[in-house]
């Protein structure tokens, strides 16, 4: 343990996601995914923008890693386009979409930058959801058989493996409120498809280990939810969030069952799923870490929203361009609570980050102050709960680059490398740079903005 809290060895990445960077949609044998099937809807994208292009990382690959060998990282969080490995989503591969993750591996490995390889960040092979999507529990046989075969492809050459990226937005955005692909508006099926994620996962796991896959976990997104008022009504409406969007997920991959109060408040209303008989033991299959991708905290009060019966309350203070509140504190919080509460053996904070308004200036730089405030305020949060016992082991910045913010397109910038669209030149921002000194001195110094500096452009 270094003095500033980060032991050694301790991961400093950046993270992506295959739609919001790749591009190359229709290209080498890739088949479409729900969300090429979303963004090509009219309306349902910021603009009218899609991941056709997207940051072109499919072409580029080698200066992104370039870049990332440049910044010092000694990890970098990417996920598979499933549909560019099994364009049907089941059955015939396509060995194109393997070489390419195959050489990003090996590229990664060659800068000594871990890959830490997502299997699923939400972009379903539209040939699966036209037979019912994760509401059809033939889907879940269909991702085990995908992670089989990416694991027997990378197995060798991965040493950390997730199985999903939060599953509770892709099943509530995108199945219950219509904002995400694939656009369903039920909330029965949005329960379904959330267990089918968790069942998938947890027999996913045994299928990475069989292949020699190194360690094994899932992302989830936590977001502690805090009562509006000390009245029951917002108290109860705060537990029945956090249960919602945390313990629905925590607790059967924790604790093999699911949260018995929102369990009951849903039986009322008939939104349970179906689980059948050994599907909770399966979901349990012991992991070797839990990633936690942290943004925000949600302040709750009693409402009239359905199915939960809950209102969001905008508080004062800082917000970024999301309009998410800034409140480094909660991930404090929710690192602390969900270590003593759960118990994982590692936890990695997979994602964290923040879209500001950046613009490349004259002098061809990006003096993005506020992500830099940002960042040193979370990283030192987790510092914080180092210290107080979480078995925290690395830290990816949400995002590599600036990418498809999925419906509100590009208009949202997350990068700590900016990416102009139009000719898609990288230019690392002062965060980047930011991130590097993090990296170089193993979370050791906070240079100021000014500070910061560096030739990668
Ligand atoms: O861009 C997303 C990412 O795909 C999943 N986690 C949150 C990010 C910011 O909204």
């Amino acid at each position: 343990m270094s003095d500033d809290g980060f032991p050694a060895g301790f991961l400093w990445g950046a993270a992506t996601a295959a739609y919001q960077i790749e591009g190359a949609w229709a290209e080498e044998g890739r088949g479409p995914s729900i969300w090429d099937t979303f963004s090509h809807l009219p309306g349902r994208i910021a603009a009218g923008d899609t991941g056709d292009v997207a940051c072109d990382h499919y072409h580029r690959w080698r200066e992104d890693v370039a870049i990332m060998r440049e910044l010092g990282l000694n990890a970098y969080r990417f996920s598979v386009s499933w549909s560019r490995v099994l364009p049907e989503g089941t059955g015939r591969v396509n060995q194109r979409g393997l070489d390419f993750y195959r050489q990003l591996v090996e590229a990664l490995l060659e800068a000594a930058i871990e890959p830490a390889l997502t299997l699923y960040h939400w972009d379903l092979p539209q040939a699966l959801q036209d037979r019912g999507g994760w509401r059809n529990r033939e889907t879940v046989g269909a991702f085990v058989e995908y992670a089989g075969v990416v694991a027997d492809a990378l197995a060798d050459r991965v040493p950390m493996w997730i199985t999903h990226n939060e599953p509770s937005l892709h099943a509530s955005v995108g199945h219950a409120l219509g904002v995400y692909a694939p656009g369903l508006t039920d909330w029965g099926t949005s329960f379904q498809a959330a267990h089918h994620l968790l069942l998938s996962h947890g027999l996913a796991v045994p299928a990475l280990r069989a292949a020699g896959a190194g360690k094994i976990g899932i992302t989830l997104v936590l977001e502690p939810a805090e009562p509006a008022s000390d009245e029951a009504a917002d108290r109860e409406a705060a537990e029945r969030y956090e249960q919602y969007l945390n313990g629905w997920y925590l607790d059967p991959i924790f604790r093999g069952r699911y949260p018995e109060s929102l369990w009951s408040w849903l039986a009322a209303r008939e939104l349970t799923p179906v689980v059948e008989d050994g599907d909770l033991a399966a979901i349990a299959a012991p992991i070797d870490f839990l990633g936690a991708n942290y943004y925000h905290r949600r302040v709750t009060a009693a409402g009239a929203d359905e199915p939960l019966l809950l209102s969001e309350i905008d508080v004062p203070g800082e917000v970024t361009e999301m309009g998410w509140e800034v409140c480094p504190r909660a991930l404090y919080d929710v690192l602390t609570t969900v270590a003593r509460e759960y118990r994982p053996a590692e936890l990695f904070v997979t994602e964290n980050g923040a879209a500001f308004r950046d613009v490349v200036d004259p002098d061809g730089r990006v003096r993005d102050a506020r992500r830099i405030a940002y960042l040193s305020a979370h990283v030192d949060a987790a510092r914080s709960a180092l210290r107080d016992g979480v078995p925290l082991r690395g830290y990816f910045v949400w995002s590599l680059l600036d990418n498809f913010q999925w419906a509100q397109g590009y208009s949202k910038r997350f990068g700590v490398v900016h990416v102009d669209y139009e000719t898609q030149r990288r230019t690392v921002k002062d965060s980047g740079w930011f991130w590097r000194e993090l990296a170089r001195t193993n979370g050791a110094q906070h240079p100021g903005v000014a500070s910061v500096g560096g030739s990668a452009s």
